[in-house]
């Protein structure tokens, strides 16, 4: 693991995606991060010692999801599948399949495995198995603002990107995310056009490695607006911040299915300039902590003891 300082830095971002605004000043606390994403080695290991059943490959039952058709209620995950050309990119229903016997060790569905992939990170995973492998691991889950903090890397989190800049600085790609025409065309510039081994692009200050790009990753927090954090009056950095309620946390556009939401970090191998820009250290998407999909995996912190 690597150790991360703490300090004041400014969380969030005024210039970009709306869910990120407002930018202000957080202090976090110097704790332990793991250098790289949970690798499906390491994943494989957990689930050796514990006999962890993920919620992949467990059937939903159909009293949690009300009026869900029952041929969908069966062990399955969400798997990014390329169109065959250009779709309209508010509908991510175009590219997300829900693909029965998808799960940690058949990334792609039946018939995949995880031969080469041993040092990728771990997909399909959903809370319930982040939080469990976390308990095993004898560590936990950042927050929110410890992620943000520690994906700077020491830098000014006033730049445009973790590293700098430019996204890919004198044509040097820093990430794994999507070159090309969204979600049909990958050119795989970067050389991976899904995961990509954990490690294969830069570190970051703090010797972290993947914080943007390859996977999304699952933080502690409860998803909120930002404003729903800020405690303290404006002339003061917010401590530690802990996330939103849980209960504020619901999607409000599927009130009959009521599955709180935690915040994402870090963007994905599906991240491109043309369709989802959240490849910066203050985006956070809102995920529901029962899914789980293709291009999202999680790393784990150690806090001091106090
Ligand atoms: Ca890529």
């Amino acid at each position: 693991m690597a150790w991360i300082p703490g300090g004041v830095f400014t969380m969030g971002s005024d210039r970009h995606y709306p869910e990120e605004r407002p930018a202000r000043s957080v202090r976090v606390d110097g704790f332990w991060m793991d250098r790289t994403p949970v690798t499906n080695d390491q994943f494989a290991a957990f689930v050796a010692a514990t006999g962890h059943v993920t919620v992949a490959e467990i059937a939903p039952r159909a009293e949690d999801y009300p009026g869900a058709p029952k041929a969908l209620l069966r062990a399955a995950s969400m798997v990014f599948t390329p169109t065959r050309g250009p779709v309209p990119l508010n509908d991510a229903s175009q590219w997300w399949r829900w693909t029965f016997g998808a799960d940690w060790r058949r990334p792609l569905g039946p018939g995949s495995s995880l031969k080469g992939l041993g040092d990728h990170p771990v997909i399909h995973v959903a809370w319930p198995d982040v939080e469990a492998y976390a308990t095993w691991a004898g560590k936990t889950l950042p927050t929110e603002a410890e992620w943000e903090f520690a994906a700077w890397g020491g830098g000014p989190a006033t730049a445009e990107f973790a590293w700098g800049e430019q996204l890919a600085p004198s044509g040097r790609h820093m990430a794994n995310i999507f070159q090309g025409d969204f979600p049909f065309r990958n050119t795989g510039e970067d050389g991976f056009d899904r995961t990509s081994p954990v490690g294969a692009f830069p570190a970051n200050g703090y010797g972290l490695s993947d914080m943007i790009g390859n996977v999304w990753e699952w933080t502690a927090d409860w998803y909120g607006p930002h404003e729903a954090g800020l405690k303290s009056s404006a002339c003061c950095a917010v401590e530690n911040p802990r996330g939103g309620q849980e209960a504020d946390s619901l999607d409000p556009a599927m009130p009959d299915i009521p599955i709180p939401r935690k915040v994402l970090k870090g963007g994905s191998f599906l991240c491109a300039p043309s369709y989802c820009r959240r490849y910066r250290p203050a985006a956070r998407h809102a995920q529901s902590i029962d899914s789980s999909m293709s291009h999202l995996g999680f790393r784990c912190i150690v806090r001091p003891k106090t």
